[in-house]
């Protein structure tokens, strides 16, 4: 049977645009879908020259240079957002409206009032949806959310997590435009919080369940920088570091910290969760490793297992599909996995998480988290 075209219509081509290309192309070699066939149709940015070249590298069959034609065009089943925060949402409703599926980048939006509207316009219209929130899909990030489910944790105590940089330490580095738009709080709606802690909230709410409550602090290091679109220099309206703890719903305690000025770190996600009877720690820089404390091994070999997540068997979430036991596979391959799924989901009719709710709930986090960094106080996160 001929398999049903689905024809991506790409907004953005900077780097998240790569990382999606790639899964795409990926995904169809490593995880044909029975049903589906990922087609580049189109890719939508300002600059026709520029994207012209990257259709052109990447096998894009079309250039728009208006996202509102991209949306409107009967020849694109799903829309695909990589462009910075403060777009996420004119462009999703509009997409949503016009029936497409949409998938769009992390964070959701700018906030949850904005997430919120983006939920309701994916819902009314009733089109798949999804956040790319990678890290889920890492081999051992899933493998450590099997083993929670499974129970073997028993009751959970802690649970914490890193997001380390330091690519902003330079006190003349620009704010604004291509690259730095992370730096301009227009376009990025916050700093490390909607970009790096964002990740770790997904991966905690996913694996342990709801943060009820926080407490945060943050801090802006270098207070005013260039401004690469005024021509001016102009005050930061970012946080450069945030720290908070919290509580989850069932009783366990939150501790997260995220920096762009942790010199000698590039980007070093770490989240380790302590149970009754099992810890797990993971780290970035060791993508594959997921280390295992289990307290009911005999206790004369009872110790830290180093578990290195590449056997090709369906025990370790994904690796069947690619090499042979033992052979690692890297960051890009999370979005190969969400692509992957992101199909099956449509095969199944059980739509691939996060969608546009689930991350709406990150959402109500760091609203929460910015608020209480405000106003040095805790701050309850509102429910769904
Ligand atoms: O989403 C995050 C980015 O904005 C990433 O996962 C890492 O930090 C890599 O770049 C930034």
């Amino acid at each position: 049977m001929p398999k049903q075209p689905l024809r991506i219509g790409m907004v953005g081509y900077g780097f998240m645009g790569r990382a999606h290309t790639n899964a795409y192309l990926q995904a169809g070699r490593f995880f044909p879908s029975a049903r589906y066939e990922v087609v580049l149709q189109a890719v939508c940015a300002r600059d026709a020259a520029k994207v012209r070249a990257f259709a052109e590298q990447w096998g894009y069959a079309s250039i728009e240079t208006d996202w509102r034609k991209l949306v409107e065009r009967k020849d694109i089943d799903v829309v695909d957002i990589c462009v910075p925060n403060n777009l996420h949402k004119e462009i999703a409703i509009a997409a949503a409206a016009h029936g497409k599926g949409v998938l769009c980048e992390k964070p959701l939006a700018l906030n949850a009032a904005e997430g919120r509207e983006m939920v309701e316009a994916v819902e009314k219209a009733g089109v798949p949806n999804m956040v790319w929130y990678n890290y889920r899909r890492i081999p051992a990030v899933s493998l450590a959310k099997r083993l929670v489910d499974d129970g073997r944790l028993g009751r959970v105590f802690h649970y914490r997590a890193k997001f380390l940089q330091d690519w902003t330490i330079k006190a003349d580095l620009p704010q604004g435009g291509q690259a730095l738009w992370r730096l301009d709080v227009q376009a990025a709606g916050s700093g490390v919080s909607g970009d790096l802690l964002a990740h770790c909230i997904d991966t905690a709410i996913w694996m342990n369940g709801r943060i009820e409550s926080v407490c945060a602090m943050t801090e802006t290091f270098i207070k005013e920088r260039f401004h690469n679109l005024t021509g001016k220099v102009e005050p930061v309206g970012i946080d450069d570091a945030c720290i908070f703890f919290g509580r989850f719903a069932n009783g366990s305690l939150a501790n997260f910290e995220s920096t762009r000025y942790a010199r000698g770190h590039k980007a070093q996600y770490t989240f380790e969760i302590n149970g009754e009877n099992m810890s797990l720690f993971w780290d970035l820089h060791d993508l594959h490793r997921l280390q295992v404390f289990d307290y009911r091994d005999e206790g004369r070999i009872r110790g830290w297992k180093s578990v290195h997540v590449t056997d090709n068997s369906p025990e370790h979430p994904y690796m069947d599909k690619w090499w042979v036991p033992g052979l690692a596979i890297g960051y890009d391959a999370s979005f190969t996995h969400q692509v992957a799924d992101f199909l099956q989901g449509l095969e199944t009719g059980r739509p691939a998480a996060p969608t546009f709710r689930d991350a709406l709930e990150t959402q109500l986090v760091l609203d929460a988290i910015l608020e209480s960094a405000r106003t040095q106080k805790w701050v309850t996160v509102p429910q769904l």
